[in-house]
């Protein structure tokens, strides 16, 4: 039974419904802070779950017999920025309350970190799975804390835990959350809601992005991996393409020509942007787990288009 934290977000939202696709509905217990829209009461368990609440945690984790937990409730980039203290206790606490239940409990855990994990002293291109981790950000700084915290959970206690460095993610099931690569979500929606796009980033900023299938994948995959071939826990780099505004505009603009994007720069986002990668190095992912994301931009973009255009109708 797989307990996933943060079930509303945008990660969690479809890891959820996928999780219940491959494992069973009754395997899947879906948790967030607030009661979810009815689809997800009618597919599978619910609770609500403040993390903060580690007694709420372990409750949750005996009433269903819980072997894993997904761990994906946080504060994110941008939001994090507008309070820090808040973003502190929560991804830090959230995450201390979910480690000690698995360490009692003795479960499974995948913790994400991110690109963010990196800052302004980091390689920019083919980021090394090894490197200087210095982040500028709060949630940078939560991600790298939490790299650790992990790492030594499993060091300290024999702890399962695992973790992927995602990009930037880019879907369409649930609303972008506050995060720095919000951009890449809305430009989709709002290039079929109105053929056009103001971008809060400049046209030439490059970070690693992923589609949501291979980030969900990449989650599956790893958690299913033989613990023995897993060289370095927390956190594994993975990538998938490396674009701007202006790629994903181009790329946008070949199936609707008349789609125009102008920016209007947000600076706090623009400078956490400018302190990530463009690129990150994925070989111990691909080597360990066979790490492989099937979607580049111009397959993401086709099927993007369409899934928007489909939520709308
Ligand atoms: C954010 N989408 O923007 C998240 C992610 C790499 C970006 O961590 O905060």
């Amino acid at each position: 039974k797989i307990l996933v934290t943060g079930s509303l977000g945008q990660i969690g939202s479809e890891l959820v419904l996928k999780l219940r696709r491959e494992y069973g509905k009754g395997s899947v217990i879906a948790s967030d802070i607030r009661r979810p829209s009815n689809h997800f009461v009618e597919s599978g368990p619910f609770e609500i779950v403040d993390v903060m609440d580690g007694t709420r945690v372990v409750e949750v984790v005996k009433k269903y017999e819980v072997d894993s937990i997904i761990h994906l409730a946080a504060l994110l980039s941008a939001l994090a920025e507008t309070k820090p203290l808040q973003a502190w206790n929560l991804n830090m606490g959230g995450l201390i309350n979910v480690l000690e239940a698995a360490r009692e409990l003795e479960l499974k855990v995948f913790v994400p970190s991110s690109i963010s994990a990196f800052g302004p002293g980091t390689p920019k291109w083919r980021t090394p799975q090894i490197t200087i981790q210095r982040p500028s950000t709060m949630y940078g700084i939560n991600k790298v804390a939490g790299e650790l915290l992990c790492d030594y959970y499993f060091h300290k206690y024999g702890l399962d835990t695992r973790g992927v460095r995602f990009p930037g993610l880019i879907s369409y099931g649930a609303p972008p959350g506050g995060g720095t690569t919000d951009y890449a979500v809305e430009i989709y929606s709002e290039a079929i809601r109105k053929k056009s796009y103001t971008c809060f980033v400049s046209q030439e900023t490059c970070l690693d992005m992923m589609y949501m299938p291979d980030a969900l994948n990449a989650v599956v995959h790893l958690m299913e991996a033989d613990p023995g071939t897993l060289t370095c826990r927390n956190s594994y780099n993975i990538t998938a393409m490396s674009v701007t505004p202006e790629d994903i505009a181009n790329e946008i603009k070949r199936h609707i020509p008349s789609f125009v994007i102008d920016y209007k720069i947000d600076p706090v986002r623009q400078s956490i942007a400018d302190s990530w990668p463009s690129s990150l190095d994925d070989s111990a992912a691909r080597q360990d787990w066979g790490f492989n994301a099937e979607f580049d931009l111009v397959e993401m973009t086709k099927d993007m288009l369409e899934k928007v255009k489909k939520k709308r109708s």
